[in-house]
């Protein structure tokens, strides 16, 4: 797999990015360090010591107290990031999500760029908050249709509650007293973390859908149904509120159990099939109004971003700028009070993609860590990455 992921990688590089991926250095995962061209070369290094993730709903009290306290951590510190409207760390973390939305969702990049934020969010909270455990996923199988009841919310162990149907700032635990500074949407302004439960919406969790977008034996369609479908839509309509915004959704800390949540099951798909280990496609700009596309539908509304990723952090935002009154028109599908209790209905469309994305594009997190392929992205056991999802029913068992 290892042979493979770095062939293909190579296979596929740009002409333009070869001499930068020449360099030997290996990942980082301790001295915040990088490439100077930040540009993340592919991985010799065996899969061997395998992290586990496991169920939030699974993890002792102990467990959950260290995880909340780095997160509060990464809250209580400066942003380092020179980007507008970032003040603290964590701000930093949605920044890339939201400056990059238009590109990062409702495109061939929407699943490993998230799989990458994930990586992010558990790599600054380890090497700046000194948390020993690895991030942690929503067993969403056992909130829906009862969300209210989660495990996830209590003001005790977990990220605090919300109301059914009701816009509430987060009433109690650990987060109620923190201001965000990026959005809402493309904004930045100060507000707070706000939730709205809505039941109807958390259906799109169901196996059901999950079993749905698995009949699909290719990535350009299974991944467009777990975004659209589905499984995406339905926690982010399901907590609703700063989750239900396509372009900040991260400023809520549970974005990080959903969307782990998520990655195991474009894993669990993955898995299947040894060839969908270097399975990638799909547009590279969104035609979804909702993340920002423009009035065409087919290009991004801000300037210094037209044809895809910038090469290398920090050029980018020198000719960026946030279109100052933009406001998202919606919300995810499904939320709030959105109701997904039917049958699943995604289906595939018959869009010809003429530039897909490709195993060589590179992706950033604006130097959170340093930008990488997809290839390396791809397989969560591959060298690059070294983790595993443990199910529920195992991790109870621990
Ligand atoms: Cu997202």
């Amino acid at each position: 797999m290892i042979l493979t992921t770095v062939l293909a990688c190579l296979l596929t590089l740009s002409p333009g990015l070869a001499a930068p991926l020449a360099d030997p250095q290996t990942h980082d995962d301790g001295e915040g360090g990088h490439p100077p061209d930040g540009v993340h070369p592919p991985e010799p290094k065996k899969c061997t010591d395998i992290e586990k993730r496991i169920p939030w709903q699974a993890l002792s009290k102990e467990e959950k107290k260290a995880y909340i306290n780095a997160e509060l951590c990464l809250m209580g510190k400066p942003s380092q990031l020179d980007l507008p409207g970032a003040v603290t760390r964590f701000d930093d973390l949605v920044k890339p999500h939201q400056i990059l939305a238009a590109t990062m969702h409702g495109t061939g990049y929407f699943l490993p760029f998230h799989r990458m934020l994930m990586h992010t969010h558990e790599h600054l909270l380890r090497t700046e908050c000194g948390y020993e455990g690895y991030q942690p996923y929503w067993a969403e199988e056992l909130d829906i249709g009862k969300i209210q009841d989660s495990d996830v919310f209590d003001p005790e162990t977990g990220f605090g509650g919300g109301v059914v149907d009701q816009l509430v700032c987060v009433p109690d635990g650990p987060f109620q007293n923190y201001t965000l500074h990026t959005g809402p949407g493309f904004q930045n302004t100060e507000y707070c973390i706000q939730r709205r439960f809505s039941n109807g919406a958390t259906l799109g969790a169901r196996q059901e859908y999950i079993d749905h977008c698995y009949q699909w034996d290719k990535f350009e369609q299974a991944w467009q149904c777990i975004e659209d479908g589905g499984p995406h839509n339905g926690f982010h309509g399901g907590v609703g509120g700063v989750m239900l915004n396509p372009i900040s959704s991260p400023g809520d800390p549970v974005f990080y159990l959903h969307h782990t949540w998520l990655d195991k099951v474009w894993w669990d798909w993955q898995k299947q099939k040894p060839e969908r280990l270097s399975d990638i496609s799909g547009r590279k700009t969104s035609r979804n109004p909702l993340f920002g596309a423009g009035s065409n539908g087919t290009a991004p509304p801000f300037p210094g971003f037209p044809g895809g990723l910038p090469d290398r952090f920090p050029s980018f935002p020198g000719n960026f700028s946030f279109p100052g009154n933009f406001t998202f028109p919606g919300g995810f599908p499904g939320g709030p009070g959105g109701n997904l209790s039917g049958p699943p209905t995604w289906k595939p469309t018959d869009e010809v993609v003429t530039d897909p994305v490709k195993l060589g594009d590179i992706l950033t997190v604006f130097d959170l860590i340093p930008n990488t392929t997809i290839s390396n992205l791809m397989d969560i056991q591959g060298g690059y990455f070294c983790y595993e999802y443990i199910d529920y029913a195992d991790a109870v068992k621990r």
